[in-house]
């Protein structure tokens, strides 16, 4: 879980690049859910807290392809006002991204951690290869499937060819590795394993008193906020899956933002990322320009209650932690999954 070395040697190696974290060079082991800031914990427990981290994001919080890739987003649609990105590319794709960047300037990256940069690093290549590769252990390993929504079946884009042509490449066309001429390693996955996933810090609390949601949102998190969210009453025969929604994250899409998440966590700064009480977290990645952007951030919670002994609560207290420069959030809520 480090950048390998091969990546790593200014004297024989191609792929180095000079514009990384010099604190994340090897043997740092990687964080998968890194905040500008962060204090470095020892590699074993990094290691633990990763496998954890990827546990939550792969099985947890990933049960259907739009939790994964996030919601459709079609020719038209006003993209300020999206309904959110996937769980992966979250995290620990976004992690990866500004983890790998020089923190030598924030507000004005030049590398691996800035949409418009990244690609100049290569490992940039490497790592959305490897995205690639989380997306075919999700359909091959844990039940997952491809949408079927033709628009994005018939999607394309205009790829040059070993003649130097332009061809048209469809994205029903490059669903099967296997038919692109290339699989992937058969290699352990650790965070397969049931026994990395977070265990609750501590079980069925009483819940300190927070305001409502009401009381407090439309608001900048500037600081740590915490609600007491109710919960919805299940009527009819829908999902019964809970999915919590943070509303109307308003940010400049230049910006680095983020943001950490937790459920009925009395002591935040008890927990950590292999504690049930850790949900995840919502950033982005600075673009080349400025535009306002809202968007949601969803966390599927059922499966989370129940590890907590929370099941028969009817009420719920979340916490955020921002991690950078503030965004305004409209609103928490929790609603069934449609
Ligand atoms: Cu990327």
């Amino acid at each position: 879980m480090q950048i390998p070395s091969t990546y790593n040697s200014s004297v024989i190696s191609p792929l180095y690049n000079c514009f990384r974290n010099p604190d994340h060079l090897p043997p740092t082991v990687i964080d998968l859910d890194w905040s500008y800031g962060d204090k470095p914990v020892d590699p074993n427990t990094q290691i633990k807290y990763n496998l954890a981290i990827m546990y939550t994001q792969m099985i947890t919080q990933s049960k259907t392809p739009n939790d994964f890739f996030g919601k459709a987003y079609r020719a038209g649609d006003d993209i300020t006002t999206l309904d959110g990105a996937g769980q992966i590319e979250q995290t620990p794709h976004n992690h990866v991204h500004s983890w790998t960047g020089t923190a030598v300037d924030q507000s004005n990256p030049i590398d691996m951690g800035a949409l418009y940069s990244a690609a100049r690093d290569p490992i940039f290549f490497a790592h959305h290869a490897n995205v690639d590769r989380m997306w075919t252990i999700w359909l091959n390993n844990l039940g997952g499937s491809n949408f079927t929504d033709t628009d994005w079946l018939n999607a394309y884009f205009i790829f040059y060819n070993e003649e130097a042509n332009p061809v048209r490449v469809r994205v029903k066309d490059c669903l099967d590795n296997t038919k692109l001429g290339y699989q992937y390693e058969d290699v352990p996955i650790p965070w397969l394993d049931v026994s990395v996933k977070p265990k609750p810090r501590a079980k069925a609390k009483t819940l300190p008193s927070a305001p409502d949601p009401a009381q407090v949102f439309p608001t900048t998190l500037d600081k740590p906020i915490s609600v007491i969210v109710k919960r919805p009453k299940k009527s009819g025969t829908g999902s019964s899956e809970e999915i919590l929604i943070i509303e109307g994250i308003e940010y400049d899409k230049r910006n680095y933002v983020k943001f950490n998440v937790f459920i009925n966590e009395d002591n935040v700064n008890a927990s950590r990322p292999n504690n049930t009480e850790f949900l995840g977290s919502f950033s982005n990645l600075p673009h080349g320009h400025r535009m306002t952007v809202k968007t949601n951030k969803k966390f599927r919670i059922s499966q989370v209650l129940e590890e907590l002994g929370a099941r028969d609560y009817d009420k719920v207290l979340v916490t955020l932690i921002p991690k950078s420069s503030p965004v305004k959030i409209n609103g928490i809520k929790i609603e069934f999954d449609s």
